[in-house]
């Protein structure tokens, strides 16, 4: 076994619409906390490098592919549990994994389908690593069109899109580990916000063990 510090990273999690800016930020976090010497690497969830994430890339590309709700809910899922051994052994290797999307995403964009209960779209992803920390960006629909525009991917539109924002605000509820900022400040002003967050997470769990998520 390889050698590694005794400290453990966090598990940072982004979370939001489209265009909140999560992809911006998770690599902008990224670089701040190597700036910071906390050794930090950048997740993105689907992986659309893997077996299961060239499916999920079909899919939302609305590619040719038959997939129904529960079978690309399960395969995003996977896709995640996939990633476990990899996750946790940087984690445990001192790293701090800031991940673009996580079973928050799973959850949400599923459940509003209406095809399988919450309930239900939640189950797979039990035991998955969870999150120290869940950063919800929020921002209203009108802000977001401010925003360079949709693309062709399927969820790409605005009433989809605020059936997830709202779901995402009851998966919110109540849960300490949660942390909405607010997403239309500047690029910096939400950066800032995140980095300060994130180093006192980082430095709150480096001596606890890494949790399993149960819904
Ligand atoms: P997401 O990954 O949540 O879809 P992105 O990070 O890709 O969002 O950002 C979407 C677009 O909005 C990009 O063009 C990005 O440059 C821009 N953007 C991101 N954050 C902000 C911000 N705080 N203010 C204005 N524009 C932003
Ligand atoms: P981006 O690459 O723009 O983030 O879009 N999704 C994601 C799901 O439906 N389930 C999941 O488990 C995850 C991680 C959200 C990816 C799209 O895939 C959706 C938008
Ligand atoms: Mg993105």
């Amino acid at each position: 076994t390889t050698m590694c510090s005794n400290k453990r990273g966090a598990l940072i999690v982004v979370e939001g619409v489209d265009r909140s800016g999560k992809s911006t930020q998770c690599k902008k976090l990224v670089e701040a906390l190597e700036q910071a010497n906390f050794p930090a690497k950048l997740m993105t969830f689907p992986d659309r490098t893997t077996l299961t994430g060239k499916l999920i890339d079909d899919y939302l590309k609305n590619k040719d592919c038959k997939l129904n709700d529960q079978a690309i809910h399960l395969l995003f899922s996977a896709n995640r549990w996939e990633n476990v051994e990899k996750m946790k052994s940087l984690i445990n290797c001192g790293v701090t994994l800031v991940i673009d999307r996580y079973s928050y995403s799973g959850i949400a964009f599923s459940a509003v389908k209406k095809v399988m209960n919450l309930d239900w779209c939640k189950q797979p992803e039990n035991g998955l690593p969870k999150p120290d920390l869940v950063f919800l960006l929020t921002i209203s629909l009108e802000e977001m069109l401010t925003r360079p525009g949709f693309g062709n991917e399927r969820y790409e539109n605005m009433s989809f899109q605020n059936n997830v924002a709202n779901m995402y605000n009851s998966l919110c509820s109540d849960k300490d580990n949660w942390v909405k900022i607010n997403a239309a400040g500047s690029i910096e002003e939400v950066h800032k916000k995140l980095v300060d967050i994130s180093l006192n997470t980082i430095r709150e769990v480096e001596s606890l063990p890494l949790k399993s998520l149960y819904f």
